[in-house]
């Protein structure tokens, strides 16, 4: 059996680096992009060198970076079976009218933007080859609004409909596309989001058992194993403490 290859977009933290390990320790291929080199060097080298890993730094939100990252990828590299469209993230929790507009771009351009670069230049070698999957990662933030969420809901509200919308593009091709929608999950993710404020960030995981980033590596995997002609469209996947709340009231 030939060696099968993933790309994962976002490796050097969180569910991206988790599915990295994951996918090394069952003999694929990897290319592993972010835009911290010196994690992918580590990762490379630690994951079975550039026999085995190819790295690509590049910020996704940059159209012509995605685009000559694919074009520069060694030849054994090429036919990439799984795109994982990772890489992502959240900026703040203010409400909308006390919202920082930079951060609103940053978020649309990373979460909606870099991820449809990233598909639509995997797309045609997977339709010619009749064969490839497309992973995204989309949220429960996609499905079920919050305070503060705002724009990062919208992005992935976005990567929700999108998905489902390219697989009625690709009836026929053979190609998948899943989204996976995951809950509170305890990466580099609140950090992020509240820019390095690391006691607001822990608060986020204080007295519930958050996702670890190998429960959504493990879904990952077990997507890409369902048989060929099984497409599981979305996914959503929760920690046991958390569900959805009631609607809101205002009251005076
Ligand atoms: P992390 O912050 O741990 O990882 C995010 C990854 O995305 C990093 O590898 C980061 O790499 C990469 N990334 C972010 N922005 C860019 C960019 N502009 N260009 C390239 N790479 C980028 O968070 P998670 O692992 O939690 O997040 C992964 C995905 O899961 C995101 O899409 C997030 O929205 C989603 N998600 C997270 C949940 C959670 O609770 N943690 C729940 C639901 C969904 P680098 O900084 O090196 O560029
Ligand atoms: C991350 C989960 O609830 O913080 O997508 O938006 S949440």
């Amino acid at each position: 059996m030939s060696t099968k290859t993933i790309m994962i977009t976002g490796a050097t933290s969180g569910f991206g680096e988790a599915s990295a390990r994951l996918f090394a320790q069952h003999g694929w291929n990897l290319i592993l992009t972010g835009r911290r080199q010196q994690r992918l060097d580590d990762l490379q080298q630690e994951l079975g060198g550039e026999e085995r890993v190819a790295t690509c730094c590049f910020d996704v939100s940059d159209r012509h970076a995605v685009e000559a990252a694919f074009k520069g990828l060694p030849e054994k590299f090429q036919a990439i079976d799984v795109l994982l469209n990772n890489a992502g993230l959240a900026l703040g929790l203010e409400p909308a009218q006390e919202s920082n507009l930079d951060d609103w771009e940053n978020m649309v351009d990373t979460n909606i933007k870099g991820l449809l670069y990233c598909t639509r230049t995997v797309l045609p070698m997977m339709t010619k080859r009749q064969s490839g999957y497309i992973i995204n990662i989309g949220s429960v933030a996609g499905n079920w609004p919050y305070p503060g969420g705002n724009v990062y809901c919208g992005t992935k509200a976005f990567v929700r409909q999108f998905s489902l919308a390219v697989r009625a593009d690709l009836l026929g091709t053979k190609v998948r596309v899943s989204n996976i929608e995951p809950g509170n999950a305890e990466t580099e993710f609140s950090k992020v989001r509240f820019k390095a404020d690391d006691a607001r960030a822990d608060k986020v995981y204080e007295g519930t058992r958050a996702l670890d980033a190998d429960d959504i590596a493990n879904t990952v995997w077990w997507l890409v194993n369902t048989p060929e002609h099984v497409n599981v469209t979305t996914m959503e996947v929760m920690p046991t403490d958390e569900a959805n709340g009631p609607m809101a009231f205002y009251r005076q």
